[in-house]
């Protein structure tokens, strides 16, 4: 594969150079003196103090790109070895530091520029004046990607040596990183999220990539038990995105990259969002969080807002919590920037890779046109946005195709017009305005069962797109289907490019790109079943936990369904190499997005309280509410997976609901990989809490890991021995 000097695939798309901010005119800065310009995530310029607001939306930009380790990095000390022989594999150097930056962030809510200072990643090539958002790390299948962590932030006496409760957030200044999604060992220094990498440390992960790796869109983020909700809402989330260039062949798939082409050759427009919550808070003297007459978090002139541990023992995470999203009043942010404008061309397939770094809200993402004369929207704050939402955005969505879930390329295009994604979720969707004109980007209404927050919210305004005039395209799936066509026709290999185009113009099927194969019923070796719960009793905090058994709807019964918290020292379940086990995954209280590292899963069935599966293409789901999130999924391939349970049942739904509760089916194979590793609730404050499980891969006698060392046996599903 042809590899350019900074180790990436030189067919695949352009890399944007590094973000720079557009110019800002010299009379407009001496009218804005009082504080930062223009830039809404700019660094600190000026003292504290409120700044005036931004006159236009940021035009929207890819995140930057995390560049290849500077010749004044300090090396290891030690044996150097000489050049090799033959070509060394490809590899990627990089350096992460964790930092706290200080800057602003714009709240529409004051129409002002908020100070803050966050934990961030920040390194090679990142612009300092856009800190709120990771870089963004692109590798390839059959690369070493090596990035080395350094925590340059303050120590913190309390947190030396481990900490006696490891469910009560702690340790905000330690970290480590999680490559989320990635198919690549979990031990040592590989994907371990089981390792504390404290302040003034430095350690260095080793992603060994095999030449089988699927190509897509993954991510990365800290992932330090005790913080990890912290962090991330801080901002420290990044893209990493895997660029393939295998062509299908006659007895292997191949990237879906190779067909997303243009008819010049070069590939098609990339977006890569990063979708961020960033739940800052100012405090007062006694630690505090400030808030305004309505009950809403402010910051006064003066202040620099933070993500912190609260002051009150009982309640660290005094900035996380079903409701803290809603009544913070902050908004999502695009690559740290508030409401960026999009521009964009009529009848263009743009890839949009979507990921929700976030932690406290769903986003259900649709594309409105936008009446004419609408005005910039930037400094819309939180009730003028529904004015301006049902006055200009209010045409119907247009319809776009899903091309991959998790990363990974689906078997079909998915034509829809709302996309949900939970925390965790990415999703490759290709979009092609359909005319000229401007358009609202919108993070749809949604029912409290299908919400992070777990109750309804209204329709918000993610940003806008300016759509010039090209070839117009009224059927998006027919406009789809003739650029795929048209781009197998140039690109294919003669061996599969029938089968290629057949498949497309079948429906938009993309069966020669899919990386894992089904799994069928009788390929299953085991079974283990999963159920969050929400402890809740009089006088004590929650307690956030995960049982090893189904639970019963109809009753709660502590002989067969003992959840527990996170214990850091066991592992809750054994499963063997080679192995393939059909899970049950259920919430007993509240909906939790279920994520486990190294292998993905597949969706076999997801049953709503009736027993009515609704996962198929045109099922409809309505138990809790109309919800859009699971028709579709049935066979898809994901790590991350909303779990869903009913807040609150509605009075008109027929009386044979018996229960809230949802119950999932998933296969999954454990493959080459063996070690330690977790699983979890992707809401992050809930993980941090105890919403957490370790599992180990071992080899199917016993013989390959130290797991059974830790094994308690009162939390062990049986292990299935597998033929
Ligand atoms: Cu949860």
């Amino acid at each position: 594969m042809p590899i350019d000097q900074a180790g990436r695939p030189t067919t695949g798309p352009r890399s944007a150079p590094p973000r720079r901010r557009r110019a800002v005119p010299l009379a407009l800065l001496a009218a804005l003196a009082a504080g930062p310009v223009a830039a809404q995530t700019g660094p600190a310029a000026a003292p504290a103090g409120p700044a005036a607001a931004p006159a236009k939306s940021p035009l929207f930009a890819n995140p930057p790109i995390l560049g290849e380790r500077g010749a004044s990095t300090p090396r290891l000390r030690g044996f150097a070895p000489g050049a090799a022989v033959t070509a060394p594999a490809p590899r990627r150097t990089l350096d992460l530091h964790v930092r706290k930056i200080a800057g602003t962030l714009y709240n529409p809510a004051t129409g002002r520029n908020d100070q803050v200072s966050l934990r961030s990643y920040t390194g090679e090539g990142v612009d300092p004046s856009a800190p709120y958002v990771a870089p963004v790390i692109e590798v390839a299948p059959g690369q070493r990607v090596t990035v080395a962590l350094h925590n340059d932030l303050e120590p913190e006496p309390d947190c030396a040596g481990g900490h006696a409760a490891p469910n009560t957030p702690h340790c905000a200044n330690s970290t480590n990183l999680h490559s989320h999604g990635l198919w690549v060992s979990p031990a040592g220094n590989g994907d371990n999220v089981l390792v504390s990498i404290d302040p003034k440390q430095s350690f260095t992960y080793y992603y060994d990539l095999p030449d089988d790796h699927p190509s897509g869109t993954f991510w990365y983020h800290t992932h330090r038990h005790g913080s990890t909700a912290l962090q991330v809402s801080s901002g420290m989330a990044g893209a990493l995105v895997v660029r393939g260039n295998r062509l299908p062949q006659a007895n292997a798939n191949g990237d879906i990259d190779t067909l997303l082409t243009n008819g010049d050759g070069s590939s098609m427009e990339e977006r890569l969002l990063v979708l961020q919550q960033i739940q800052y808070a100012c405090r007062d003297a006694t630690g505090k969080i400030k808030t305004g007459p309505d009950g809403g978090w402010v910051c006064d002139p003066g202040d620099v807002g933070g993500i912190e541990l609260g002051p009150d023992p009982t309640n660290r995470y005094d900035q996380f919590g079903p409701q803290s999203w809603s009544t913070s009043g902050r908004f999502t942010t695009i690559n740290g920037l508030m409401r960026p404008h999009f521009e964009a061309r009529a009848g263009r397939v743009e890839r949009w890779r979507l990921i929700h770094g976030g932690v406290r809200d769903t986003i259900v993402l649709a594309f409105r046109p936008r009446k004419p004369g609408a005005p910039d929207p930037v400094n819309l704050g939180k009730a003028q946005i529904a004015q301006y939402l049902a006055r200009y955005c209010d045409g119907a969505p247009i319809a776009y195709h899903l091309v991959a879930a998790d990363g990974l390329t689906m078997k079909a295009a998915f034509k829809t017009t709302a996309t949900t994604l939970q925390p965790g979720y990415r999703n490759d969707a290709l979009v092609i305005f359909p005319e000229a004109g401007d358009y609202c980007v919108t993070n749809e209404a949604v029912v409290g069962a299908a919400s992070v927050t777990q109750s309804a919210r209204e329709r918000q305004l993610l940003a806008t797109v300016a759509v010039a005039p090209g070839t117009p395209a009224p059927d998006p799936a027919a406009a789809l289907t003739e650029a795929l066509v048209a781009a197998a026709e140039r690109t294919m290999p003669a061996s599969v490019k029938p089968s290629v185009v057949a498949d497309l113009k079948d429906g938009l099927k993309l069966t020669r790109f899919v990386p894992h194969p089904d799994i069928a019923e009788g390929e299953v070796t085991g079974r283990q079943e999963l159920t969050f719960f929400i402890k809740i009793e009089p006088g004590k905090p929650a307690t956030f936990e995960v049982g090893n058994t189904s639970f019963d709807p109809k009753k709660f019964d502590p002989a067969t369904f003992a959840p527990r918290p996170y214990d850091p020292s066991v592992v809750d379940r054994l499963l063997p190499l080679g192995g393939v086990d059909e899970w049950t995954l259920q919430s007993a209280f509240a909906s939790h997005p279920f994520h486990i590292h190294v292998n993905p899963f597949q969706i076999v069935e997801i049953r709503d309280p009736n027993g009515v599966d609704v996962s198929a293409p045109g099922a409809v789901d309505q138990a809790g509410g109309t919800d859009t999130q699971y028709p579709g999924l049935k066979g898809v391939w994901k790590d991350t997976l909303w779990v869903k349970n009913l807040i609150e049942k509605p009075a008109d739904f027929p009386a044979k609901l018996d229960s809230s509760t949802y119950t999932i089916k998933i296969r999954t194979r454990y493959q080459r990989y063996i070690g330690e590793y977790v699983l979890h609730c992707h809401i992050l404050d809930h993980e941090d809490q105890g919403m957490m499980q370790n599992v180990c891969v071992d080899l199917p006698n016993g013989s390959g890991t130290n797991c059974g060392r830790l094994l308690r046996p009162d939390r062990v599903s049986t292990p299935r021995p597998h033929h």
